[in-house]
C-alpha cells in the first residue's frame, strides 16, 4: 500500500554568504570564495541586489541596502564590485559582477543589507512517496523516529547540511 507524506525540512544549508551585523539577517555582506570570506563593494549596490541576499539567506525581503560600510568596514578580500542582480537570481554569485577580486574599492564602501526577518527561515517542503506495509503503525513514535533518521541521512547525502529538523504529516488518502 502506498502512502504519501509531506515532509517539512528545516535545515541550514551550507552557507556561502553571511551577514556581519546586529542580527543574523542584517549586516555587512560577506561571500565565501575559494574558502576565503570577502566583502562586496557598494558601487551600484541597490535594493534589488540586497533582495537576492535576503532571499538566499532565508531572511525574507530587503528593507534597505545600506552602503559605505554602514555595518562597519570588513577586512581582507573585497570579492565583488559592480554587482548588478536582475532580481530573479537565487544566489548572489549568479548576479553580474566584475569577477572575483576585480574592484576599485576600499572597505569603507562595504555593502550591507537589512532584511525583513531577524532569523533565517530555512524551509523546504519535500513530498515523499512511502511504500508502507499496512502493518506499519505510522503513529508509533519509534517508527517515526526511524524514518526521520533515514531521511535525515538522505538529505545530508544530497548536501542539505547542518542541523536537520524534520516533521511530517500524513496527507488525506
Ligand atoms: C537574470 O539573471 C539570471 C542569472 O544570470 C539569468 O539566468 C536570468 O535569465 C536573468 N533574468 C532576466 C529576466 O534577465
Ligand atoms: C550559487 O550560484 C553559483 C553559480 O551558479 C553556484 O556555483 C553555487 O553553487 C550557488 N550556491 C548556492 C548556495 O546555491
Ligand atoms: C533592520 O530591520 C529591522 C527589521 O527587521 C529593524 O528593526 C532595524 O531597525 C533595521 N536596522 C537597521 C540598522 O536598519
Ligand atoms: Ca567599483
Amino acid at each position: 500500500m502506498e502512502k504519501v507524506f509531506l515532509l517539512i525540512v528545516a535545515a541550514s544549508v551550507e552557507a556561502q554568504i553571511r551577514l556581519s551585523g546586529p542580527n543574523l539577517c542584517s549586516g555587512r555582506v560577506e561571500i565565501l570564495h575559494n574558502g576565503v570570506w570577502g566583502t562586496v563593494c557598494d558601487d551600484g549596490w541597490d535594493l534589488t541586489d540586497a533582495a537576492v541576499v535576503c532571499r538566499q539567506m532565508g531572511c525574507g525581503s530587503a528593507l534597505t541596502a545600506p552602503p559605505q560600510a554602514y555595518f562597519g568596514a570588513g577586512t581582507g578580500q573585497i570579492w565583488l564590485d559592480d554587482v548588478a542582480c536582475n532580481g530573479s537570481e537565487s544566489n548572489l554569485s549568479q548576479c553580474t559582477h566584475n569577477g572575483y577580486g576585480v574592484h576599485n574599492c576600499v572597505h569603507g564602501e562595504d555593502a550591507g543589507v537589512n532584511c525583513s526577518e531577524f532569523v533565517p527561515q530555512y524551509k523546504k517542503v519535500v513530498k515523499i512517496k512511502l511504500l508502507a506495509p499496512p502493518t506499519l503503525d505510522m503513529n508509533d513514535p519509534a517508527v517515526q523516529e526511524d524514518l526521520l533518521q533515514q531521511l535525515s541521512q538522505k538529505l545530508k547525502d544530497q548536501g542539505v547540511d547542518g542541523e536537520v529538523k524534520l516533521s511530517w504529516k500524513k496527507l488525506p488518502d
